[in-house]
């Protein structure tokens, strides 16, 4: 008996924490695109290998917006537009400038450095996207309701970082400390967003060519 008490024991605190993000807006509307960071005292995850993510230019519009690398992944932009893109980056994590020919791929920019790189179009203003590179052991982006849903947290300290590209730049990002053990825990954030600057749906559709 005491033997198998041990073992359910060992069962649970093995067993997998999760952990639940919700990410609002200071007015309680879902925050998508936020990029929520983990540091835990547990062991992280094992490192994978590099990989090359595509972002795409179609209707004017980099998709995704936001984007998140481990350092050694790389990046190509893709033009699915009939118009020419030019793609710039003066980020201190990476610099670089591409003319993209319609139908054309940048070559694969490899993104060594930690940091929020926000990247533009010269030729079209209001096109912009982030190139978020984190080394954080856990790390994922904000869904459209708003959520970052971690599963198979070792139990331990966590410290919970997000970034969102319209939280106020230079200002530190806001954190939670957590504990974690077996079982599911929530944490909120509300940030304090700037008003969205691209253009709604409905309008990119209408200055289509
Ligand atoms: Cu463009």
């Amino acid at each position: 008996m005491p033997a198998i008490a041990a073992w359910m024991l060992v069962s649970t605190a093995a067993s997998a924490a999760e952990l639940d993000i919700v990410v609002d807006d200071a007015r309680g509307a879902p925050a998508a695109d936020a990029v929520v960071s983990l540091h835990g005292a547990g062991p992280p995850p094992p490192a994978r290998e590099p990989l090359t993510h595509a972002v795409d230019q179609r209707d004017e519009t980099f998709v995704p917006y936001v984007d998140v690398f481990r350092p050694g992944d790389r990046v190509v932009f893709r033009n699915s537009d009939r118009t020419r893109h030019h793609v710039y980056s003066f980020a201190p994590a990476k610099s670089f400038e591409f003319v993209v020919a319609p139908g054309g791929d940048t070559p694969a920019v490899v993104l060594d450095r930690v940091g929020a790189i926000a990247v533009g179009c010269n030729i079209h203003d209001r096109m912009i996207t982030h190139l978020y590179v984190s080394d954080a052991p856990w790390v994922a982006k904000s869904d459209a309701h708003g959520r970052a849903v971690f599963h198979d947290l070792p139990a331990g300290h966590y410290t919970v970082h997000v970034w969102h590209p319209l939280l106020r730049p230079g200002k530190a990002e806001p954190e939670q400390a957590i504990d974690i053990g077996a079982g599911t825990a929530t944490l909120r954030f509300a940030l304090p967003l700037l008003p969205d600057p691209r253009p709604d749906p409905d309008d990119r559709e209408r200055a289509r060519y």
